[in-house]
């Protein structure tokens, strides 16, 4: 069990971190004590933010030896409360923002060596810069690290294309919980030599050790690109559709997101600038991209084709192929102000929920019913990444209801949702992680033979559990 820090630990911790590389008054560590979504506030003695892995090591090697409870933060724009303290005050919290350097740029080699305490936008930026593409892509990519998009495996809107985050990782150096570290930054696409010893830190949310570089996928950067917002009947009209097209244009389907009416419309009430291109509307929209290297492909003609097929069968109603850079810029951020919107339309029950893309339709009727049993005083807004059968099945405050009983039935409604995400054969969380917010959810469903091996490998690697305790595992 951690242990409160002593006075004369802290000051260890503050000469490991070096001047200048920590805070511990009240006003500098505020962002560090509340999460994102504001679920959890927490409180610490001290925030370190190092500006090396030697650093990281020696201050990991003082909280093995002093059993210290050690907090990982990144950008702190995570949904499970991962990187919040708890109340007690005995833990530290490691802010990696310094740690962001780019090692190294390979484009011949098509990857990437960079400090974890970069954030997402700075990644793609220096793969840019090099005529290459780092693929993930995620609303809070200006703020959102490296190193937490690593610790939640996070995903985004070219998940249907190029996978999640461990899916674009090639290695990675780590601190492990007693100071030691992992040099595994190794830059190869085969490499079969034993275990795959990163793939346990990646997802791990900071309870295993500290990810401190990483050596990333890179690939073509796209020269030619479509983006449509297209209105339909229904999400099955829109997996008929995301059916087509990839029979179509195959890889070069790079996102399909899912929109209900409802969504469109409160993001076009809240946030300004934000306007909804297409007249009928329909009950449901899709901000599709196709995308390819090759600058003579005519990717608009690909999507026209398709979009009258399908329009002269009946499975789309309206749509609208960008014309213009700013016009597709327009269409995203219809999409990506979704979230914002609603958070201005008042209290919202969250569900990152995935199940196999062919079940998405079912999921939302079924889910549908159950808002309307439990949880009668909300509304449904599920949209997401259709294209990878991850939903965020929410659910928003109807105006003029009672917020506190609209949050009172949360709990219920949530084992209702996840019961029948079960029933699908789906996961109880695709993007976000497991954090505080899901911990003991995960503990009740999880196959009870992988969560001992997940308890035996977090003894093992965190023998003193100092490592983010209280999260992913209860
Ligand atoms: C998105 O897809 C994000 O926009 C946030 O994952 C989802 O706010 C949400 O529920
Ligand atoms: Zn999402």
């Amino acid at each position: 069990m951690p242990r409160p820090p002593s006075s004369a630990t802290l000051n260890e911790l503050k000469a490991a971190a070096g001047t200048g590389s920590w805070f511990d008054t009240p006003e500098d560590m505020a962002p560090y004590l509340v999460d994102f979504r504001r679920l959890y506030r927490g409180a610490t003695p001290l925030v370190l933010l190092p500006r090396t892995v030697d650093e990281v090591s020696r201050i990991l090697a003082i909280c093995h030896r002093e059993e210290v409870a050690v907090v990982p933060c990144g950008g702190n724009t995570g949904y499970c409360g991962a990187a919040t303290p708890d109340g007690s005050g005995t833990q530290i919290v490691l802010s990696m923002r310094r740690l962001n350097r780019v090692r190294l740029l390979d484009a011949p080699n098509y990857s990437m060596m960079i400090e974890t305490g970069s954030t997402l936008a700075e990644a793609q930026a220096a793969a840019r810069a090099a005529d290459r593409l780092f693929p993930l892509s995620l609303g809070s990519e200006g703020t959102a690290q490296i190193g937490g998009n690593l610790s939640t495996n996070a995903g985004g809107t070219a998940v249907l294309r190029y996978g999640m985050m461990r899916d674009l990782v090639l290695g990675l150096e780590v601190v492990l919980a007693d100071g030691r570290v992992m040099s595994g930054l190794k830059s190869l696409r085969k490499d079969n030599t034993g275990y795959d010893v990163k793939s346990l830190f990646i997802g791990a949310e900071g309870t295993l050790g500290v990810i401190t570089a990483a050596s990333l996928k890179l690939f073509p950067l796209p020269a030619a690109t479509a983006t449509a917002l297209v209105g339909l009947d229904s999400p099955h009209a829109a997996l008929g559709l995301l059916g087509r097209l990839r029979t179509a244009a195959g890889e070069q389907v790079s996102t399909f997101e899912l929109m209900p009416r409802n969504a469109v419309e409160l993001t076009v009430k809240h946030v300004a600038g934000v306007a909804n291109p297409l007249s009928q509307g329909t009950g449901w929209y899709v901000l599709l991209e196709l995308t390819s290297p090759n600058p003579k492909q005519d990717l608009a003609t690909v999507l026209t084709d398709e979009l009258q097929r399908a329009a002269a069968d009946g499975m789309v109603r309206d749509a609208m192929i960008a014309a213009s850079i700013a016009q597709s810029q327009a269409m995203w951020k219809l999409r990506e102000s979704v979230p914002e919107a609603q958070r201005h339309h008042g209290a919202s029950l969250k569900h990152d929920v995935s199940v196999p893309v062919s079940s998405v339709p079912r999921l939302i009727e079924e889910g549908a019913a159950l808002v309307r049993r439990f949880a009668p005083e909300g509304e449904v807004l599920s949209y997401g990444h259709l294209g990878d059968g991850n939903l965020h099945f929410n659910v928003s405050q109807r105006p003029g209801s009672d917020t506190q009983v609209f949050l009172s039935r949360g709990k219920p409604l949530e084992k209702a949702i996840f019961d029948l995400v079960e029933d699908l054969g789906g996961s109880i969380s695709a993007e976000h992680g497991i954090g505080r917010l899901k911990a003991e959810e995960f503990a009740s469903r999880a196959d009870p033979v992988e969560l001992a091996l997940m308890r035996d490998l977090k003894r093992a690697l965190d023998p003193k559990g100092i490592m983010n305790p209280g999260k992913v595992l209860s």
